[in-house]
């Protein structure tokens, strides 16, 4: 490994500095005698090409840069592991499957889709959450997302896709968004989307972090058992903190508060040891079940509803370190979702296999060239035996005289004249003998016809809150759409999904009478039952547990108060920030002075789960016309966040107009511990939804 001045080890006649040596070098090793100053003709003459360090050091600072990911550029990876809790030989031979306890290690990469490296996190999009699991047999890439369906049906799709999401090619914007023309022109023309539609207009595409989204493989998978009986599987990743997302405004303010929201709150929650958990779950089905689904198993804009097909929970992922290096390891990982294991299989999904060639390929592209397995976060903890050779930055080389087989040299001693590694039917990777006939054609089957079903069901398995902030979604994006014949054609495609829902965006948009139905291709079904699985409201923790609190806090605030809710956070397991008027912090009643983590205008509500706010009463009477203390407590009252205050405060909360509208979401604290914990557990509902103008269930 190289040490921390990146002083790398160089081959291996490379003789190590004796005793601590600092002294920098060139990437040749050359000792440097001055990093400052380029060689010049005299003191204020021409530089010289012959400066050699200088042109080196340019020279490499000019490469820095690989070009980032066509889609999921903005990412953020951290290592874990994987441990499985249920061996499950009955359907899988991989050995991750079958040793109870077995840790195998991770890297995860989560990531946005379209907006570019620099784009702010909280986009409205789809995330991407893509686990390369080092196993014993090789490296098994479950490359999936935190909505279980996908736009499209046909790989052949995703190139339109992308483009019709990503910016404008004559303007270059908008930027991570989908709010625009050219995406709800191309989606608006492509019915097979609209259940994806209803997943990235609700909440999911919104999350309130990484540790608090589900992730799916997508695809339907094959699981295949030693005696090579083979069963379909979908993957699942449900978080152990529950689900959370955050509302759309506040989504729009973090943006601009803090662009780095996730990958922080994720470095964060690490760095504290506070590391995130997922289950891995399956759902493992048979060809009498596939057959008899209302929908093709091989479509990928379907789920199967867990009501139908129970998950099962088979291990538990633990990310509990933070990387080294951000360009070695997240930005040079490369997945490819044809890296599977003996046990796992493909099916025929159109999208599957598609990405199964698509991979391979970006990485040659974005890592330039072939060996992108020796980079250390590519490279296989399993012993790796070819006759692949040479090759650009070709690191791990082969000794010996065979690079060929079949070959008649030496018994596998591994000495000089060893004939190497050769195929074990035994141990090999064999794919599943699935029959495969047919014509070869260029069409969509009949059993991918159904587009609408699915959408309703996810829909109607939504909390009124929730089906309100997808109406609004909506409503906000066909805003933004300037042809009103695209967003007129949207409308024509609700109508088939839910009627009120169509009369809601209908309304929102301000078209005075309901558009046609856009034609169909297959009619859908309208009894499927209610999913709960799909709802976040109704999948909530129901703890505080990996929340933050915001306690804002400034002279005579009572340190009491202050030092109870702390406590009964901490107890539960959340985090808490104290926010002051500056960044010193703030005297509090026992006439200590306590720090603050943030500043005001630095540390505004949004970025807090729940909030308090502790002051004396000349304090909140000075900060009563404050613009960012207004904020604070206005933002965190239109966001629906529980807010705990002392009477002391009075004089603020008026100047922010609150006061007289206190409801159940605000919580006196001043009695103390008990009400300090009252709050805390109270907070475990995460947001007073009650406050948002809906009707309830
Ligand atoms: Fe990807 N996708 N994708 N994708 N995808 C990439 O690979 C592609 C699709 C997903 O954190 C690229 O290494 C095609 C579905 C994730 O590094 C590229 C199709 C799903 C990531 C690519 C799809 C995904 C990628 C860009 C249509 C959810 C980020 C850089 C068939 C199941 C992985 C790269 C990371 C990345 C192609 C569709 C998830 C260009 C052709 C469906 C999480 O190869």
């Amino acid at each position: 490994m190289a040490d921390q001045f990146n002083l790398s080890e160089g081959g291996a006649n490379h003789q190590k500095p004796k005793g601590k040596d600092d002294t920098m070098t060139t990437a040749q090793g050359h000792p440097v005698a001055d990093d400052q100053n380029w060689l010049t003709a005299g003191e204020r003459g021409p530089q010289l090409l012959e400066d050699h360090i200088a042109r080196e050091k340019i020279f490499h600072f000019d490469h820095e840069r690989i070009p980032e990911r066509v889609v999921h550029a903005r990412g953020y990876g951290v290592h874990g592991h994987f441990k499985l809790t249920r061996a499950i030989p009955e359907y899988s031979s991989a050995q991750i499957f079958n040793e109870e306890g077995a840790e195998t290690p991770t890297f995860t990469r989560f990531s946005t889709v379209a907006g570019n490296k620099g784009s702010p996190d909280l986009a409205r999009d789809v995330r991407g959450f893509a686990t390369k699991f080092y196993t014993p047999q090789g490296n098994w890439d479950l490359v999936g997302n935190n909505i279980p369906v996908f736009f499209i049906q046909d790989a052949i799709k995703f190139p339109d896709l992308i483009h019709a999401a990503k910016p404008a090619p004559d303007r270059g914007f908008p930027q991570a968004q989908t709010a625009h023309d050219n995406f709800w022109d191309f989606i608006s023309l492509s019915p097979e989307a609209m259940h994806m539609v209803m997943w990235i207009m609700s909440d999911r595409a919104i999350p309130r972090s990484f540790r608090f989204m589900e992730g799916f493989g997508v695809h339907t998978f094959r699981l295949v058992n030693a005696e090579g009986k083979s069963h379909f599987v979908k993957f699942h990743w449900k978080p152990k903190l529950g689900l959370q997302s955050v509302v759309w405004n506040e989504a729009l303010k973090v943006n601009g508060m803090d662009p780095d929201f996730h990958r922080r709150d994720m470095w964060d929650a690490i760095d504290a040891g506070d590391f995130p958990q997922w289950e891995l779950g399956i759902q493992v089905f048979d060809d009498d079940f596939a057959e008899e689904f209302e929908f093709d198993i091989l479509d990928a804009t379907k789920i199967i509803p867990e009501e139908q097909v129970p998950v099962e929970i088979i291990g538990t992922l633990t990310l509990d370190a933070n990387v080294d290096n951000f360009f070695a390891e997240t930005e040079q990982v490369a997945f490819c979702t044809q890296n599977i294991v003996p046990g796992i299989d493909f099916t025929d999904d159109p999208l599957l296999q598609g990405r199964n060639f698509s991979y391979l390929d970006t990485q040659l592209k974005r890592l330039g060239g072939p060996n992108f397995t020796h980079i250390p976060i590519n490279a296989p903890k399993c012993p790796v035996r070819h006759f692949q050779q040479d090759g650009q930055m070709a690191m791990h080389n082969p000794k010996g005289r065979a690079n060929y087989e079949p070959n008649s040299w030496g018994s596998g001693d591994g000495s000089k004249e060893d004939r190497g590694p050769r195929a074990s039917q035994e141990r090999g990777f064999t794919s599943y003998e699935a029959p495969v006939e047919g014509p070869k054609i260029r069409r969509r089957g009949e059993t991918f016809a159904d587009h609408y079903s699915q959408a309703r069901q996810f829909y109607i398995s939504q909390t009124p809150i929730e089906q309100t902030h997808m109406a609004n979604a909506l409503t906000f994006e066909l805003s933004k759409v300037e042809r009103m014949d695209i967003r007129t054609r949207m409308v024509g495609h609700l109508r088939h999904i839910d009627g009120d829902l169509a009369q809601e965006v209908a309304d929102g948009i301000g078209l005075d009478k309901l558009p046609e139905k856009v034609p169909l291709a297959r009619e859908p079904i309208t009894d499927l039952p209610e999913s709960p699985a799909l709802s976040i409201l109704k999948n909530g923790p129901g703890s505080f547990k990996g929340r933050k609190l915001g306690i804002y806090i400034a002279e005579g605030g009572d340190a009491e108060v202050v030092s109870a809710l702390k406590s009964a956070a901490k107890d539960v397991g959340a985090m808490v920030e104290i926010i002051a008027p500056h960044v010193a912090g703030a005297k509090l009643s026992d006439g200590k002075m306590m720090e603050a983590d943030e500043k005001i205008d630095g540390g505004p509500s949004v970025v807090y789960d729940a909030v308090a706010v502790v002051m004396g009463e000349d304090s909140a009477k000075r900060f009563a016309k404050d613009k960012p203390s207004i904020d604070f407590i206005n933002d965190a009252f239109a966001h629906a966040k529980f807010t705990a205050y002392v009477p002391a405060v009075r004089a603020l909360l008026t100047g922010a107009g609150v006061w007289d509208r206190r409801d159940d979401g605000f919580i006196d604290v001043s009695s103390g511990k008990t009400a300090a914990k009252d709050f805390i557990e109270t907070c475990g509902k995460l947001r007073f939804w009650e406050r948002e103008n809906v009707k309830q269930d």
